[in-house]
């Protein structure tokens, strides 16, 4: 009946931040390009392999975008799913299982459809099946006015590896499309050519692979390479097309591409004695590059995850969204929610990394409570007797949790969008 609805709302209307960021309506009625870039971790950003570098287009582009260098991916079993049902919601995925699957059906206030009503038209743009990850259901629920499937590109053994269509025929084949769209659009690429086990053909491989015991890290570099090139030409492609200054292009990594399987080929790539605990949540950085016409940008630092693309995006082409149920905040506005909540109760706040029932020092990667075995559970103070300085974010966290899981088994939105639409 949605009788938590009112707490749920109250929680999120205490937690925003009390002002506009200053970019608010910056983007007012540009065009948005949405590039999703499977399995593209943060840690190939400005680092090299062999000495050479690993992505040298998006080295560039860092250089005239924001970029968030502390950006976490939250996703779960749902894999790519997740994460766009992160992007496009505001929500967290579930715990188990892919949302996308067991409630493609909810009643959501997702990003196209908010935007269709400010006259935007919407497109998704991914050469695999529609149905899987069930995204022609859920898309169509969330107000994609267009999916341009597996079934609208040209598709053949040599322009194919791996999953299917390669990068970069995926984005040339894409501009004519993208250039018949009503504007002002809201357009989501999905990428597929970095997806494990990683393969590419010598003709395109620019880089050579690592040299460790896991042939999965090994391989990672070229077709990192490989994505990166393909964002080159899509980027001179939008340009030739004259759709570069009229929109703003959001890149963002999925999720992970290199499993903790691979943590001794990763210690060693990345120098380090072992991947621990810590080293492992920092792994779970994705890029998050924001390109807006005509801005600077610069690096930012502060923390921020995936739950927060969207009230970003929004404020930023000037959207009011003051009454939306959303977990995520401005990732430009100042007085931010102080942490990111990963999926399995883990996150990363200001200060702290906790996980696996440890805190460490966020900058230093310091164990904080090195004596004690368990040090959230049950209650164990310091030696100076000091409760544990993760412990109560832990439960704000599993608190907001709880919360998006309300949302989402009990389909509350039907109630709440309800209730808002009468108010109207
Ligand atoms: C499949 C592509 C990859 O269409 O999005 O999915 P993933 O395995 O990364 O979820
Ligand atoms: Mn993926």
């Amino acid at each position: 009946d949605g009788n938590e609805m009112p707490e749920i709302e109250s929680y999120i209307q205490e937690n925003r931040p009390s002002k506009l960021s200053e970019l608010f309506g910056i983007a007012k009625n540009k065009n948005v390009i949405f590039i999703s870039m499977e399995s593209l971790q943060s840690f190939v950003i400005n680092n090299t392999v062999n000495g050479e570098e690993i992505t040298p287009f998006l080295n560039d582009l860092i250089d005239e975008s924001y970029y968030f260098n502390n950006f976490y991916h939250q996703t779960a079993q749902g894999k790519t799913s997740d994460s766009e049902f992160l992007v496009e919601n505001s929500l967290y995925p579930l715990p188990s299982g892919a949302v996308f699957f067991t409630n493609g059906q909810n009643e959501y206030n997702a990003t196209p459809e908010i935007l269709k009503e400010k006259g935007y038209y919407s497109a998704v743009f991914h050469a695999n099946n529609k149905s899987f990850w069930n995204r022609d259901v859920m898309y169509d629920n969330i107000g994609y006015d267009n999916f341009f499937d597996q079934t609208a590109f040209q598709i053949t053994e040599e322009n194919s590896i791996g999953w299917g269509l390669k990068d970069k025929p995926f984005f040339e084949q894409s501009i004519k499309y993208l250039q018949s769209l009503p504007q002002p659009f809201y357009t989501k690429f999905i990428t597929l050519t970095n997806h494990y086990p990683f393969e590419l053909g010598e003709e395109d491989a620019s880089i050579d692979p690592y040299n460790s015991n896991s042939k999965t890290l090994n391989q990672y570099f070229p077709t990192v390479r490989y994505a990166d090139e393909a964002l080159k030409l899509f980027f001179d492609q939008l340009k030739q097309a004259g759709l570069y200054e009229d929109s703003i292009i959001v890149l963002m990594g999925d999720h992970y591409g290199i499993s903790d399987f691979h943590d001794k080929a990763m210690s060693m790539y990345l120098d380090k004695e072992e991947i621990t605990p810590y080293d492992h949540i920092q792994l779970q950085r994705v890029p998050f590059i924001v390109h807006i016409p005509g801005e600077k940008g610069k690096v930012i630092s502060n923390i921020g995850g995936q739950i927060d693309v969207k009230p970003t995006l929004l404020s930023l082409l000037g959207v009011d969204t003051s009454d939306d149920i959303a977990f995520g905040t401005d990732l430009f506005a100042d007085d931010r929610k102080d942490f990111v909540a990963l999926r399995d109760g883990s996150f990363v706040s200001d200060q702290y990394i906790y996980t696996k029932e440890q805190c460490y020092d966020r900058e230093t990667g310091e164990l904080l409570y090195p004596l004690s075995n368990s040090v959230i559970e049950p209650d164990v103070t310091n030696s100076d007797g000091e409760e544990n300085v993760c412990k109560p974010i832990k439960s704000a966290v599993e608190n907001e949790l709880a919360y998006s899981d309300k949302i989402i088994y009990g389909d509350l939105l039907r109630f709440y969008n309800q209730s808002n639409d009468n108010e109207e």
